[in-house]
């Protein structure tokens, strides 16, 4: 597979895909791993962790500039991946020493519970944050005793190869983490059929999760699924709107639109529509997209010629209400977009995954909610306003599994993220993590 760095549209490197066979093959070595590896007592398998999480922070930069070179993020955000990646890693080393159980009070006995591993986990991986995606299957589900083989996306596959280098140079024993870089259809459908694999963890668009969701059910086999998104940022007139509409851009071109929690629906209240529109459009002038190299710059390209086709289809049905600019020559470059569409056109109904965003006014609080839930997605959204009794009312009207009030960000490591309604199913990162990876056995032992 020839990876390409789509700022530049320059070969960067050619890596090998997996078949099937290969898939088989890394599935027996997870299995033989996996026997040793929840047998490591819980105390050396944190120490290892720490050690991998530690050796991904002492490679940052290196890891950032490959991503940088294979994503095209902005070096300033490449950092905050490679950062966060080893933040993940860290949040999660502590588990195996408080995996405490519980011991419950029956008649004639005692009775325990233990957080049992799964075994061989696949973590299937999207190239739109591919090794901060990666970090969030990876981590618990090496902290709770699972091996793990990652399949990460076909045009992103570099940090992820790196990653697992890091994680035997940190002593991890081989087998417990392997990438193997593949097709979809190929590679990660294998994984997703192999009975040895007891869990996929899948972050990618609806329609692949829906067709794994099936597969896996077939086998009762456990899945998370991190699904596509068409979130709301929701602007009442009592906001600070000065505060929004500096805020409103980074909601969606943030990584060029290409991030599942982009609030590409924006809502505005009529009352200061016009007022706020102005201010958005200077926001958006503002957007610095260019070389991710430079360090003033805040977005990059997108990932491929064919996805750049696809952003560009939506937006011919269009008539722009702005754009901003961008580099033109070399690169998949499409500028941050403002559309004024219907509330039925595919703007604003289907996900665009670009620096695309789709403006429409509401009259009052109830018919803001009713058009945020007016969609099959449901992962993130935010809600600006005054108002703490208005906030707490829509957010726990909107249908969305991570909202923000007075603000964007959807992720933080130390709190559950996923999605409502077909943006997914179970949730990833934040303590409960955990038990996504692990199967709760109960031991009844009689004292009679
Ligand atoms: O995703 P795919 P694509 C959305 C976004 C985007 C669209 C298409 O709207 O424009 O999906 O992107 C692997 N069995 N999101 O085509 O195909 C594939 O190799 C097993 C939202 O890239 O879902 C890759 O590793 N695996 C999103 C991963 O699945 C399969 C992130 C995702 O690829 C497979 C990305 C199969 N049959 C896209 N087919 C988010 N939630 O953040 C593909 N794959």
């Amino acid at each position: 597979m020839k990876i390409v760095n789509p700022a530049t549209e320059d070969v960067v490197a050619d890596v090998e895909a997996a078949d099937a066979a290969e898939v088989d093959r890394a599935v027996e070595r997870a299995r033989k791993a996996y026997a040793a590896w929840r047998q490591v007592s819980p105390g050396d398998r944190a120490r290892l962790l720490r050690r991998f999480a530690d050796l991904v922070g002492e490679h940052g930069e290196e890891l950032a500039l490959l991503e940088l070179a294979n994503a095209g993020h902005p070096i300033g955000n490449a950092r905050w991946e490679a950062g966060s990646v080893r933040d993940v890693l860290h949040f999660y080393a502590g588990a195996p020493e408080r995996d405490h159980g519980k011991q419950i009070p029956v008649p004639g006995g005692v009775d325990v519970t233990f957080q049992e591993p799964l075994g061989v986990v696949g973590v299937i991986v999207p190239w739109n944050f591919p090794m901060l995606i990666m970090s969030w299957g990876v981590a618990p589900a090496l902290a709770a005793g699972n091996t793990v083989i990652v399949k990460p996306a076909e045009w992103t596959p570099l940090t992820a190869l790196r990653l697992a280098e890091l994680a035997l140079a940190a002593g991890l024993p081989e087998g417990v983490l392997q990438v193997l870089p593949g097709v979809g259809e190929v590679a990660g459908a294998r994984l997703v059929e192999h009975p040895d694999v007891a869990k996929i963890v899948f972050t990618g668009s609806t329609e692949v999760g829906k067709e794994i969701a099936a597969k896996a059910a077939a086998q009762v086999k456990r899945v998370t699924l991190e699904l596509g998104g068409k979130s709301a940022n929701i602007i009442f007139a009592d906001a600070d709107l000065d505060r929004a509409a500096q805020a409103a851009p980074y909601a969606v071109f943030d990584n060029a639109g290409q991030d599942c929690c982009a609030r590409s629906r924006l809502l505005v209240q009529a009352g200061v529509y016009d007022a706020f529109m102005e201010r958005l459009a200077e926001a958006v002038r503002g957007v610095v997209v260019g070389d991710p190299l430079d360090e003033s710059t805040e977005m990059g390209p997108l990932i491929s010629a064919e996805h750049l086709d696809r952003v560009r289809g939506f937006v011919q049905e269009a008539a722009p209400y702005l754009q901003g600019s961008c580099p033109g020559g070399k690169g998949y470059w499409f500028p941050p977009t403002v559309l004024t569409p219907d509330v039925t056109d595919r703007t604003f109904t289907e996900e665009i995954f670009g620096p695309v965003v789709s403006v429409t006014r509401f009259d009052d609080e109830a018919d803001a909610v009713r058009i945020a839930n007016d969609t099959p997605y449901g992962l993130s959204g935010s809600i600006w306003t005054r108002d703490v009794g208005r906030a707490l009312r829509v957010s726990r009207a909107v249908e969305a599994g991570a909202l923000s009030v007075n603000s964007n960000a959807s992720v933080r490591y130390w709190t559950p993220f996923g999605g409502f309604k077909q943006s997914g199913l179970g949730r990833e990162l934040g303590p409960d993590a955990l038990a996504a990876f692990t199967e709760t056995k109960n031991v009844f032992i009689s004292w009679e």
